[in-house]
């Protein structure tokens, strides 16, 4: 892929040498090449009260080529020129960072067969470095034992595990979502309950190297063998799993790290964050502070508001969330039915599907294979774009062609 990289000052510094426009160069110093090149005008608006923004990556990817061009628009500027660009269509996205955990970000299409300009509308959207690479929550034959969650670190620096917080936000098949102010905007954090589990560690005890990914299983047994059919997973090599000991529910301890039951306030009797249209959430507090401290400290517990229910939810602040899946109702999204949004856009803008009992998995879209098989992986916390319906079970298992 070819890469340019433009520095909007030297840019200026080479125009001011030369006096020529960067249209009339064909940006070649060989001679040969005749190929007519212009340049493109990006403008960025940034979201209502947006402060502060930082340096914005913006980039030009050719789309018949997928040749990219990258400029910065400086902190505090909104406009930046990306000269010699070769005539073409192309998708331009601009970028920049707004919290730790969350992005400025945007793109539009523009056609370039002449100097152009175009203008992008920049908005807040979570940005995670681990995220789900697979989710397996609709099991095989009403099994349940068989479930799987596969969490990847999708960034170029090392994560730590330690202390992430797995767990589900409320079902999104019984009507809106209650979690709601008196105006029925969502509120600002998200209510866990049923079984809420977390990795143990000190902070730094359970790195996950960039491109690698771990499997949670909700059993971590050879279920293919146990249940003498090859449609059933084999999660006997899962990384971790959920052994829950705080039901009638007889769960075995197999030979694998057990997560911690942090929560369990209306629990089933199998741990199943994502299942029946609930939506798998995954968390980072703050560092140092631990997720059995967090979830013992009552002043973290809420009621359904507006509600006589005394049931207690695990309260997460949403800027916590790494990743969460609005999952649908497969028969509900055939028929047509309303999918009532249990989580933020910034989080999810909609909603994926794996068929019911269909021993199939949702699995995150390959954009981009790295020399050495790395996997670069969709997240732009839109579900129906970003995974594959109905996918084929791969635990641990990364594809191997981009989709
Ligand atoms: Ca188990
Ligand atoms: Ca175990
Ligand atoms: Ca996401």
């Amino acid at each position: 892929m070819k890469k340019v990289v433009l520095f909007p000052a030297l840019l200026s510094l080479a125009l001011a040498f030369t006096g020529v426009s960067c249209s009339d160069d064909d940006g070649d110093d060989d001679g040969d090449d005749v190929a007519k090149t212009y340049s493109l005008s990006v403008n960025v608006t940034l979201p209502a009260g947006a402060e502060s923004v930082g340096d914005i990556t913006v980039t030009a990817t050719h789309a018949q080529t997928a040749g990219t061009y990258t400029a910065t628009i400086a902190a505090g500027e909104t406009n930046t020129i990306i000269a010699e660009l070769p005539t073409g269509q192309y998708a331009v996205s601009a970028k920049a960072q707004a919290t730790a955990s969350s992005v400025y970000t945007g793109s539009t299409a523009v056609q370039v067969y002449g100097n152009a300009t175009c203008t992008i509308a920049l908005s807040e959207v979570s940005e995670s470095s681990l995220i789900f690479k697979e989710v397996y929550v609709a099991s095989n034959n009403y099994y349940f034992k068989d479930l799987y969650w596969e969490i990847v670190n999708n960034s170029n620096e090392v994560q730590y595990l330690d202390q992430c917080i797995i767990g589900s936000m409320g079902s999104n098949w019984d009507g809106p979502s209650k979690w709601v102010d008196e105006s029925g905007n969502m509120l600002p954090y998200y209510a866990l309950n049923g079984y809420v589990l977390a990795f143990p560690g000190n902070g730094t005890d359970y790195p996950l190297q960039p491109g690698e990914s771990v499997v949670i299983a909700q059993d971590a047994a050879n279920h293919a063998e146990a249940q003498g059919d090859a449609a059933y997973p084999d999660l006997s090599d899962a990384d971790w799993e959920a052994y829950l000991t705080s039901t009638s529910y007889s769960d075995t301890d197999y030979d694998t790290p057990n997560l911690i039951v942090i929560y369990d306030e209306s629990a089933s009797f199998y741990f199943g964050a994502g299942a029946f249209g609930q939506a798998p959430v995954l968390v980072k507090l703050p560092d140092g502070v631990k997720a059995t401290d967090y979830a013992a400290d009552s002043t973290n517990l809420a009621t359904i508001p507006n509600s006589t229910s005394t049931s207690l939810y695990l309260k997460i602040p949403n800027q916590y969330v790494l990743d969460a899946i609005q999952i649908a109702d497969n028969e509900e999204v055939a028929a047509g039915g309303t999918i009532y949004p249990n989580l933020l856009p910034k989080d999810d803008a909609s909603y994926t599907w794996a068929t019911a009992w269909g021993g199939k998995s949702i699995r995150r879209k390959a954009i981009a294979i790295d020399e050495d098989g790395r996997v670069r992986y969709q997240d732009t916390n839109n579900s129906a774009e970003d995974f594959i319906i109905d996918a084929p079970l791969t635990p641990g298992i990364a594809p191997t062609v981009v989709d």
